[in-house]
């Protein structure tokens, strides 16, 4: 947490701010005395539900690398504050998970657990996000599902999870850290985590080979950083771009590396680049992601669709009198950028808080 000066400036910034916004020609300055008093006794001071709930939205709001904020009023709350041991985590991370589904309904939720305090660091996940799958080193320098998590599914072991069966798509574990103690493991009940089999409208290769991927993407690795205060363990989700899953996580070379898979499999020519074949094997891929995800009746949004989506969220903004920070690089979708209209233009770069920040990285 901040230095009590800092902490009472961030505070004070912050009780302005939802006053200005959601208690307009009421004053502040009550409530900012309270606060001082607070910092002044506890080193730390609480936040009301009300606070809690703007902040998150509000750093939702301010997230410049999210494409997908048009709805940020919409956010969720959960409001689990008092919930600081590793056990009642795991086991509200798993009410998240189902709450968030919603039977392929996704909402967007955010669960907000204990928060940093003099002496007491609240509880954090290791997970970058809640549902994640294994990524073993096979001992030839490869490795079976997704090598991204590769390093927490190694720690996950050699804390004592078992495994998985062993395929491309384990779930891990949630590794959960109460305040002092070490990182333990705890399974996610199969209930809580929905998942969503990839088949391609017209072809059956991503049949064939049990392709899949989970439904709700829930960042469990950020923290909420609202007036001073850091919650460690904040999970949100909203829904996925499909290119997420079919342009990035099933593409990337240093993830599930499928387009020379697909490549082959449809007869593209591989021995040049010029006959774009990482191009072809990328449409026909994030094809099947959409349609699959459609068929399952699960919320994903197509990059056509969220980047209009954020134009109209620029300019709702705007005329709200209020800048919206934006890093193009995020923003811009990784294919068909320019077939997108947010590719054309340029953003203010400017952050702002409340905020979701990343961690230093404590993993081992
Ligand atoms: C990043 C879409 C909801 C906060 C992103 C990215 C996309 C996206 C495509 C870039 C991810 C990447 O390239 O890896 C969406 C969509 C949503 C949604 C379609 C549907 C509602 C939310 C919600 C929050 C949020 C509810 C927080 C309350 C963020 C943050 C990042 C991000 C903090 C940056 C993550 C990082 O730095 O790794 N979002 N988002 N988004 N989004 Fe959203
Ligand atoms: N690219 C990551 C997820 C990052 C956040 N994306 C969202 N967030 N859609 C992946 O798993 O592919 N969200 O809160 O909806």
């Amino acid at each position: 947490p901040a230095e009590p000066a800092g902490l009472r400036r961030d505070a004070e910034e912050f009780i302005r701010l939802h006053h200005h916004e959601e208690l307009p020609g009421t004053d502040p300055a009550r409530r900012i005395a309270a606060v001082r008093s607070e910092i002044d006794a506890t080193g730390t001071y609480l936040h009301t539900s009300e606070e809690l709930v703007f902040g998150a939205r509000v750093a939702w709001r301010n997230s410049n690398r999210c494409i997908g904020r048009l709805y940020w009023r919409s956010l969720r709350v959960r409001d689990c504050r008092t919930a600081d041991d590793a056990e009642s985590v795991a086991r509200e991370c798993a009410v998240h998970l189902r709450e968030a589904t919603n039977g392929g309904r996704i909402r967007p939720l955010i669960t907000v657990f204990a928060p940093d305090a003099p002496g007491r660091p609240g509880p954090r996940i290791w997970n970058e996000q809640l549902v994640r799958y294994a990524g073993y080193f096979t001992g030839d320098g490869g490795v079976i599902g997704d090598p991204r998590n590769a390093g927490l599914t190694a720690l996950a072991l050699r804390l004592g999870w078992r495994g998985g069966p062993g395929t491309p798509f384990d779930v891990l574990p949630l590794v959960v850290q109460d305040g002092e103690g070490k990182p333990r493991c705890f399974e996610l009940p199969r209930d809580a985590v929905l998942e969503v089999e990839l088949h391609h409208p017209e072809d059956t290769w991503s049949t064939e080979w049990g392709l899949r991927w989970h439904a709700v993407p829930a960042i469990a690795g950020m923290c909420l950083e609202i007036g001073g205060i850091c919650y460690p363990a904040s999970p949100f989700n909203g829904w996925y771009m499909g290119t997420e899953i079919g342009a990035r996580n099933l593409a990337d070379t240093d993830r599930y590396d499928l387009l020379p898979r697909i490549a082959d499999r449809l007869g593209y020519d591989r021995s040049s680049d010029r006959s774009l074949w990482k191009d072809r094997a990328l449409v026909e891929l994030n094809r099947a992601v959409l349609h699959s995800f459609d068929r399952a009746g699960v919320t994903v949004a197509d990059h056509h669709t969220e980047s209009q989506r954020f134009l109209t969220h620029l300019e709702r903004e705007e005329s709200r009198g209020r800048v919206v920070g934006a890093d193009w690089a995020w923003i811009v979708p990784p294919i068909s950028g320019s077939a997108t209209p947010v590719f054309h233009r340029t953003y203010d770069a400017r952050e702002w808080r409340p905020a979701y920040v990343h961690h230093e990285d404590a993993r081992s």
